[in-house]
């Protein structure tokens, strides 16, 4: 270590010269005007906001740089295993507040710009979301970066460089979703390093050959020729960890031409179609598919699938290769995550390489593939479960779709062998699904194919467990099936978010930040204050401030005025089904006409509360689009009426995303997770909501089960169904429906008042109606009155405002568990085999 002979030059020369972090304001005001001057070539008259972030932001970049190459020369050299988190989707949203938080140099950068003209806050705000991915999966890979650095993790993320992150969200004057391309490069990205020596060949198409032996019998290995190849390039993103030296990797790979165009079209008087060829290359990385938890069945994604994953492989093989050891050694020196099934491609590509170029014997691959990979399942919804027609793969992947099936032939000859005469078994566990076209399950080749399979919640571990991979838990043992309950990091969904917050937690317990930041448990500390009367009045103050926050940042954007003095009830997450937005709206409905038949001396008994809805629909999924169509219009009536606007009120924000979430968070006095039992794996958001002081309203389903097992029941209000009664309900639904009007009268007076047009648009919600009537899969019917007498007892409970701050402070302190470095060291420890490396 440190012992190698100096490469070039004059050692004393470079060492010299080389910089180090800045630290103090003169130093970070001279980077940040030389940035003006040169960087950007801007004179300091003219300089806008905008200037100012970038010149801010390419100075913080500088200091990044530093660490980023410090801890990777020093990996390198220690050679320590590594683990790399593969997700199509990293969810960043902004960089520059994080970067400088982590970096503990928040407060020289505010003087510094403070001195030069500019605010930090304005600052901040010019810089635009990095949105590539849809929600809670992607979110949590980017917390799980935020974490491993912070942990001196040595872990990597790869995803793609998507041209386009996920759609920007415009409501039509009528309520509809429009979406609108989100060019988020177009400002040039000052966090992202183009790394175009790192480049690797991705085929598509063409024929595998069997090799044959000696004696002309086919073998395991194969040649793969012809076909389509392009060039994956690194764009590397830096990961600080927050008060360590440690700043890891992001790479992200973006799809270009081979040659800048197909030289023998052109030579063939061919130039569209040269053109074209260089086209179909770029079009792999043009956009993120804007889907969450719902199927695909797109050729491109299977594209992008590929694409990514084998570029990431031949990086991380590489790497290895580097160290100089047996490829035996592979996973002592490399674990995989693959994040959901889209990078289960890994796995036939890990065997074709260790096969076919590497020329090692079938179980010798299988025996390296199994030890590297883990694999995480994000979801059970079936629809959401990934499964890719075979003639497709076959296609687009000949050689991939042999190793498929020789992994399958290989795996149900061992499961006949446990399970002797086990026909339905054997049809139940194959890769390939029976039907027209076959498809190939993409779940249970991960599973296979992996060290370790987990769930990312308890109950959703367990549903996992005793549904779709049932069969795989009785073949290869439960020990193989774990949970790793998701995180969140609290540096972002705290300090970050709701600095006031943070502040008054460091005062109160007398730390600074940066040990409870990195020790979340120490909030419970805070446990004995809720009987602090001048405490709860200070934490009741901050949350009024975060309500005005967002008010005012309300106000600025979209031109409304909210009554700040109501109770600020939230639901914001991806538009679906089974998260029930149609649930709170219909309930929404049902207190307004509640309201409506009020006498005047009801009326103001009545707590104002102010519902806000913020989230997209994927733009094919029609019955997403029409919830908020309603939510729209509903609020245009009873935002209007005279009667009930001061004590109800509703507003759908749009265009939600991380950094909306960072302002409507803090500011929430209760927030909505209204999953239907055993549908939402885990959910996130209501951990930021908890962390933040508000009070959760919910099912018992996903991680609220978890939240208020830390927090006790008596802290957060749950209703509904729990998850065994599901399927029984559903099956009632089927063979023995019961019309609304009987088994529940309220839900049926509110789907008439929508029928009947209160809301505009009588015929328009049929359909959104009708999934309710009929089937009535997400059991709203069944709910419904739980869910009214929930909304009843929040309402009780904030009549006592001193009780409510109570619920509130053990709320946040109780938190502990679910910051995402316990679910990192989880996986660091129990699933990866790594160790923190302290970069000095
Ligand atoms: O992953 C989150 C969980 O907290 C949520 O409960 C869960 O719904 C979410 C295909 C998904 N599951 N599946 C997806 C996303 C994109 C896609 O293309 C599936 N997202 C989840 C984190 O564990």
């Amino acid at each position: 270590q440190g012992k190698e002979k100096w490469p070039r030059g004059d050692e004393k020369a470079w060492k010299d010269n080389m910089r180090d972090v800045d630290k103090d304001v003169p130093a970070i005001t001279k980077s940040f005007v030389s940035h003006v001057q040169t960087s950007l070539a801007r004179q300091p008259y003219n300089l806008d906001t905008l200037g100012a972030y970038q010149a801010a932001a390419l100075s913080v970049r500088d200091n990044l740089l530093v660490n980023w190459n410090e801890t990777a020369l020093q990996y390198t050299r220690r050679a320590p295993k590594r683990a790399y988190y593969l997700s199509l989707e990293f969810l960043m949203g902004r960089t520059l507040d994080n970067a400088l938080l982590n970096l503990d140099l928040k407060q020289p950068y505010a003087q510094a710009t403070q001195k030069l003209g500019f605010n930090i806050e304005d600052i901040l705000e010019k810089e635009r979301d990095a949105a590539l991915g849809n929600g809670g999966l992607g979110r949590l890979a980017a917390c799980y970066l935020d974490s491993s650095a912070s942990q001196e993790l040595p872990v990597w993320g790869y995803g793609l460089r998507y041209k386009y992150g996920i759609f920007q969200q415009l409501i039509s004057p009528e309520g509809n979703q429009l979406e609108a391309p989100d060019p988020w490069l177009d400002n040039q990205n000052p966090w992202e390093l183009p790394r175009l020596d790192v480049a690797y060949e991705v085929r598509f198409y063409g024929n595998a050959e069997r090799v044959r032996d000696e004696n002309g019998n086919t073998t395991d290995r194969a040649q793969w020729t012809g076909g389509q190849e392009v060039l994956a390039v690194a764009y590397d993103v830096m990961i600080p960890g927050s008060y360590t030296r440690t700043t890891n990797n992001l790479r992200l790979w973006e799809s270009k031409p081979k040659r800048g165009f197909d030289l023998n079209s052109f030579n063939a008087g061919n130039y569209e179609g040269a053109v074209e060829s260089s086209n179909s290359a770029a079009a792999i990385t043009s956009v993120l598919y804007p889907n969450d938890s719902t199927g695909f069945g797109k050729e491109l994604r299977l594209k992008q699938q590929y694409f990514w994953t084998a570029a990431s492989l031949a990086d991380i093989l590489r790497r290895f290769k580097n160290i100089g050891k047996p490829i035996q050694e592979f996973p002592d020196y490399v674990a995989v995550q693959l994040n959901d099934t889209h990078p289960t491609l890994a796995i036939p590509e890990l065997m074709r390489i260790l096969l076919d170029d590497e020329e090692l014997p079938w179980d010798a691959a299988w025996q390296i593939v199994t030890n590297t990979f883990f694999y995480t399942n994000h979801t059970v919804l079936p629809e959401a479960l990934e499964k890719w027609p075979v003639p497709l793969m076959e296609h687009l992947l000949p050689r991939h779709m042999q190793i498929i099936y020789d992994i399958n032939l290989f795996f149900l000859q061992s499961v006949e062998k446990k399970f002797p005469g086990d026909r339905d078994r054997l049809g139940r566990m194959s890769l390939i699904e029976e039907g027209f076209p076959k498809q190939v399950r993409m779940a249970f080749l991960a599973c296979i194919g992996s060290r370790k399979v987990n769930g990312v919640a308890e109950l959703h571990s367990e549903l996992v467990k005793t549904t779709i991979l049932k069969d795989f838990v009785e073949f290869e043992g439960v020990s193989k099936f774990g949970n790793v309950t998701n995180g969140i990091t609290p540096r972002r969904w705290l300090d970050q978010c709701n600095p006031e917050l943070s502040a008054l937690i460091s005062s109160t317990l007398k730390v600074d930040k940066s040990v409870w930041l990195k020790d979340l448990y120490q909030l419970e500390k805070l446990l004995p204050y809720a009987e602090d009367a001048a405490f709860r009045e200070k934490w009741a103050a901050i949350k009024q401030r975060n309500k005005e926050r967002l008010a005012h940042h309300v106000e600025t954007t979209l031109g409304l005025t909210i009554n700040t003095h109501a109770m600020f009830d939230v639901q914001i997450k991806r538009l679906h089904e089974y998260k029930r937005q149609t649930l709170n709206i219909l309930g929404v409905i049902h207190r307004y006409l509640t309201l409506k038949n009020m006498s005047k001396e009801e009326r103001e008994k009545v707590n104002p509360r102010v519902v806000f809805f913020a989230g997209k629909a994927a733009p094919a999924y029609y019955i997403a689009k029409l919830t908020i169509r309603l939510i729209v219009n509903v609020a245009r009536i009873i935002n209007a009426d005279a009667d009930t606007k001061d004590l109800l009120s509703l507003y759908f924000l749009p265009d939600y995303s991380v950094s909306l979430a960072e302002v409507l968070i803090p500011a929430s006095d209760i927030s909505q997770h209204i999953s239907t039992a055993g549908t939402e794996a885990s959910g996130t958001s209501n951990m930021k909501f908890c962390l933040n002081g508000g009070l959760l309203l919910g099912t018992v389903d996903g991680a609220n089960i978890e939240i208020a097992e830390e927090v006790g029941e008596s802290n957060v209000f749950f209703f509904g169904h729990l998850t065994p009664a599901v399927e029984d309900l559903r099956y009632q639904h089927t063979y023995h429906p019961v019309p609304i009007e009987e088994k529940c009268p309220a839900l049926a007076h509110v789907l008439n008042q929508v029928s009947a047009g209160l809301f505009g648009d009588a015929e328009v919600y049929e359909p959104l109606l009708n999934t309710i009537r009929q089937g009535d899969h997400y059991l709203l019917s069944d709910d419904f009155d739980s869910y009214i007498a929930a909304l009843a007892m929040v309402d009780e409970a904030y009549l006592d405002r001193t009780e409510w701050v109570k619920k509130s402070i053990r709320t946040s302190a109780k938190m502990g568990k679910f910051s995402s470095d316990r679910a990192i060291n989880e996986y660091a420890e129990s699933y990866w085999n790594i160790e923190a490396q302290h970069i000095s």
